[in-house]
């Protein structure tokens, strides 16, 4: 009785039910390997660091403050201080393993007009960044960005905007230097002279080498284009091999910002594995990116003194705040001393080394691989490149001042833009007829694959836009009103789909009629309306959990759209139980 996309809806549960066992599979043998040990990890003053950044995390590059143009320096700093004195710098109340947590950092995205990213069961909307080239681009149903925002916000947008057009150029000229330097060690290996040269350039200090590849041109990038392995976070400890890297210019097309104080935490978790110290983000991979593309992330540590405007931080409470490792899986583990002895750095070194921020790094799965902490000094950046976040976690270690980071993704929005779900709701809605004297609608097919494919756009333009929208509460409207208009119209055109859910409904159950498929259109109906009754539930859930209730108002979820039984407006009611019984009893009578 189940319909294909029934299946299809259970397989993938399913798969994800089976991938989350995996997952927790492998950690659990993970931590009976590593038993009460720690795993080690170096550190710049550890010998060996220079060595296992090359053989072990080479997609890793550092660039040092001093490669950017101060101007730009100064006008990103004033721009993250102004996102934060805005209060556009929120934490997200994400989904972790079925719980609602909140993150440790507060966060915003900025990037391409329309677009937006979705992580950990969240969909972030974007403040559009402003520059000359996309003004007026995107300018869906008369929306403009032009005015969206104030001169103030729109300028530190517009700082990010010239962030980022230096990050799509900088990162590729590292890539067109990585590929001059696999061609390097490639006649290294056989065996000429230019080996020697090679090898003293290996040995440099990273910051001379990334300014020295600056400088340098690529001959030919040798790889195919986004290449993707299905195999996806499995462990690489070794240098990488040529990747498959992606070729042509690096779009970055959204940057997440990052924002924390510790002083203001009451309680950051201890990373558990190597025993790096306090973590601001946990073990996980970046979610939700194009396979195999960069990473670029601007770190600046400040004093945190720079208080919102009107925006109060929602109580903590131990246990209720997510450090994200169970992003691309956690892997569990215990600290003890560490290896090697009075080999490592001194007591005093690794106390300067923590009170810094740090990227850590490791090998995903692996616990023979030491760890990689990597210090951040203000302004520093570092880029994640060839398959790095596929084969690697990353965390973010806590220094003692408070710190930004803009992180720039090439975002996979293949199903993440507005003009995509605008399309998906004008193909939804080509199927209602209007009559033009009288008014009154009807559904144009009743093909079971078109009835589906409707209901389906339905479910997607409630559960992924609207709901998720509505749960940030008035979070974007309150600084920038680029998404008010379109979400208004996004949800007309739902509620139109709800009248055509109620016009389905009223063909399947009209017994005298001849209509050949009622049974399949039934059953499409049925497994439609169950979904959405069930993700409609969980939607609620998540806005009256206490959480959710800690949070001033103008931050607070909202369950929206939601309307009482008696609503004139509506054509079917919010809860759909009465319903779902009535459909299912009508299927048991076919
Ligand atoms: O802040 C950073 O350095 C990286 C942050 C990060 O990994 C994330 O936001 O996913």
């Amino acid at each position: 009785m189940k319909s294909r996309q029934c299946k299809q809806y259970f397989r993938n549960m399913k798969r994800s039910d089976d991938s989350e066992r995996e997952k927790r599979r492998k950690r659990r043998r993970l931590l009976q390997e590593l038993g009460e040990q720690r795993i080690p990890f170096l550190s710049p003053s550890d010998p060996g660091f220079q060595q296992l950044w090359d053989s072990s995390y080479s997609g890793l590059a550092l660039r040092q403050a001093g490669a950017l143009p101060e101007g730009l320096h100064e006008r990103v700093r004033s721009a993250l201080t102004t996102l934060r004195r805005r209060g556009c710098l929120l934490r997200d109340l994400v989904r972790v393993r079925d719980r609602d947590v909140f993150t440790a950092v507060s966060r915003a995205l900025v990037g391409q007009p329309g677009c937006t990213y979705r992580y950990l069961d969240t969909r972030l909307f974007t403040i559009p960044w402003h520059c000359e080239e996309e003004e007026g681009q995107v300018q869906t149903e008369g929306q403009s960005e032009k005015n969206c925002c104030d001169p103030d916000l729109k300028s530190a947008c517009k700082a990010l905007w010239e962030l980022n057009q230096f990050f799509c150029t900088d990162i590729q000229h590292h890539k067109n230097a990585r590929g001059v330097k696999r061609k390097h060690s490639e006649t290294e290996n056989s065996g000429s002279q230019e080996a020697s040269k090679e090898e003293s350039r290996s040995e440099k200090p990273e910051k001379d080498r990334v300014q020295e590849e600056k400088g340098e041109k690529s001959e030919k990038e040798e790889h195919k284009e986004g290449e993707e392995d299905s195999d996806s976070g499995q462990g690489c400890s070794h240098s990488s091999p040529p990747q498959p890297s992606l070729t042509g210019p690096v779009h970055f097309n959204i940057t997440l910002i990052n924002y924390m104080d510790p002083a203001g935490m009451t309680h950051l978790k201890e990373e558990p594995y190597y025993g790096m110290g306090k973590m601001a983000v946990g073990w996980h991979h970046d979610e939700n990116l194009v396979p195999l593309s960069p990473v670029a992330v601007y770190s600046y540590s400040c004093s945190g003194e720079t208080k919102p405007e009107a925006v109060k931080a929602p109580v903590e409470k131990e246990g209720q705040t997510s450090n994200e490792g169970e992003k691309g899986g956690e892997e569990g583990g215990s600290r003890e001393e560490e290896e090697g002895g009075d080999e490592g750095t001194s007591k005093e070194e690794e106390e300067k080394e923590k009170a810094c921020w740090r990227v850590g790094l490791k090998v995903a799965w692996d616990i023979h691989t030491p760890g990689l902490a990597l210090p951040l000094q203000s302004g520093d950046c570092y880029y994640m490149t060839d398959d790095l976040n596929r084969t690697h976690q990353h965390c973010v270690l806590a220094g003692d001042t408070a710190r930004f980071s803009s992180t720039h993704r090439v975002a996979q929005c293949t199903t993440g833009t507005l003009e995509y779900i605008q399309k998906r709701c004008s193909e939804a809605l080509e199927n209602l007829h209007t009559d033009p004297e009288t008014g009154t609608k009807s559904l144009r097919s009743l093909l079971p694959f078109t009835l589906q494919h409707i209901e389906d756009i339905h479910n997607e333009v409630e559960f992924e836009w609207l709901r998720q929208y509505w749960f940030q509460g008035h979070r974007y409207a309150r600084f920038c009103s680029w998404w008010s208009k379109p979400m208004e119209r996004l949800e007309t055109d739902w509620k139109e789909m709800e009248r055509m859910t109620q016009l389905l409904l009223a063909v399947v159950e009209d017994e005298s009629s001849v209509q050949e498929n009622r049974r399949e259109m039934a059953e499409t109906l049925l497994n439609a309306l169950t979904d959405r009754q069930q993700h409609r539930q969980t939607w609620r859930d998540r806005c009256q959990s206490s959480l959710a209730q800690t949070l001033p108002p103008e931050e607070a979820p909202v369950d929206r759209p939601y309307w009482s039984n008696d609503d004139p407006d509506m054509p079917l009611p919010f809860d759909l139980s009465d319903i779902i019984s009535r459909v299912e009893s009508l299927l048991w009578r076919m």
